[in-house]
């Protein structure tokens, strides 16, 4: 008998997958939480013998690291896989396997490390389907595909999350014992396509209800939003670069997530302040009074930010003709070169006195002082007429 404890995420349930590909009936797989793996892995070495144990794509407590340790000494069967750089240390066990990166430079997940084990070891038949697979779980584990815009393996995870997992566990192992290559079948797609289009709708919401806060030396967006966290932090981001950070608030859960577009911002510093951690581009932390504070009530009462026009075709950034800006306080901006290294701001005809080396440098500049947007096509040309009938 085979038991896998593994994670409960698409990764982990991969694993899973992979697993009972090899094994069938053979194997007991439990799905575990980051705080559940203890009582698992306690659980196993209390009341189970003969079983082969592995653990995948999470790591033990210290206390259970050394009772493993003890239970392989004395003969147990036992074999441990990650990808996660933490647990690089379990590569001095007999029975750990950890590996970031493989031989060729690319990251690993778990899903991929057991598949190779279990190929390795004449456990299971490779096939094209399951490679597929694993190569997708792979590239979302890793955020590969984002830069490969590999939409597949977002969809997979989308779909991981649509349905349960003892759904998702079945229907890919039927899938991949008996298909030359890994699809989604029409209605994945059609329900997926759905899911898109709610989120697209969803997103064109929230970038109306996003306002502006400097906290502390950086500047956030701050919204209000209870689902879809990675998809709407990584829009507002990416329409929104003058800002470091995109704060979302769930009020009724009383937490919130930061995330950024940003190299050179780590968002889990910002969580930090508040007791939170997590990762550089994604970060967390439950909602405790500053917190509060700062992003609820301190934001009330601020208007949002109004979006810049999107279909001009005559007012637009970095023109050499100069591009035109509004604020709720009706201000007019003019950005506009003297040359490709020095941009000026005009402010209600009069020249500001900073000079920007960038396009982008100026209009960081103005949005983050005034909130500035870029004005539609009609009130550029407007503009322009006044300027034309002033000068006659
Ligand atoms: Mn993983």
């Amino acid at each position: 008998m085979y038991k896998l404890l593994s994670h409960n995420d698409l990764d982990g349930v991969g694993c899973g997958i992979v697993a009972k590909l090899a094994f069938g009936d053979d194997v007991k797989v439990r799905y575990n939480s980051i705080g559940g793996l203890n009582r698992e892995v306690e659980w196993f070495l209390d009341n189970e013998k003969d079983t082969f144990l592995f653990i995948t794509d999470l790591s033990v407590s210290e206390e259970n690291e050394k009772r493993l340790e003890a239970y392989y000494k004395n003969g147990g069967k036992l074999q441990f896989i990650d990808h996660h750089k933490t647990a690089l240390s379990y590569n001095d066990y007999d029975w750990g396997h950890v590996v970031v990166e493989d031989e060729e430079g690319k990251l690993t997940s778990a899903t991929s490390l057991l598949y190779e084990y279990l190929v390795k070891h004449n456990l299971l038949e490779p096939s094209d389907a399951v490679t597929e697979f694993v190569e997708l779980v792979r590239q979302y584990d890793t955020w590969e595909w984002e830069k490969n815009e590999n939409e597949k393996a977002q969809r997979l995870n989308a779909l991981f999350f649509l349905v349960s997992i003892d759904e998702f566990e079945e229907t890919m192992i039927k899938r991949l014992q008996s298909s030359e290559h890994f699809y989604f079948d029409e209605f994945e797609e059609k329900i997926l396509d759905m899911e898109d289009d709610k989120i697209g709708r969803y997103i064109r919401r929230k970038r109306r209800e996003l306002v502006q806060k400097k906290v502390g030396e950086l500047y956030a967006g701050v919204v209000y939003a209870e689902s879809y966290h990675s998809e709407l932090g990584n829009q507002l981001g990416k329409e929104n670069p003058h800002l470091d950070y995109i704060a979302i608030l769930n009020i009724g859960g009383r937490r919130m997530g930061f995330r950024t577009i940003h190299d050179h911002i780590d968002v889990s510093e910002v969580a930090a302040r508040f007791d939170g951690g997590g990762h550089a581009k994604a970060a967390g932390c439950s909602m405790n009074d500053t917190a509060f504070k700062l992003f609820v009530e301190e934001t009330f009462h601020l208007d949002p930010l109004h979006e810049d026009s999107r279909r001009n075709r005559f007012n637009v950034k970095a023109s050499s003709f100069g591009a035109l800006y509004q604020t709720r306080s009706d201000d007019i901006f003019l950005i506009y070169p003297k040359d490709e290294d020095h941009w000026f701001i005009q402010k209600n005809e009069e020249k500001m006195e900073h000079t920007f080396s960038h396009f982008q440098n100026a209009e960081i500049f103005l949005k983050r002082n005034y909130q500035a947007w870029l004005a539609r096509d009609e009130v550029f040309v407007k503009y322009l007429m006044n300027q034309v009938k002033e000068r006659k």
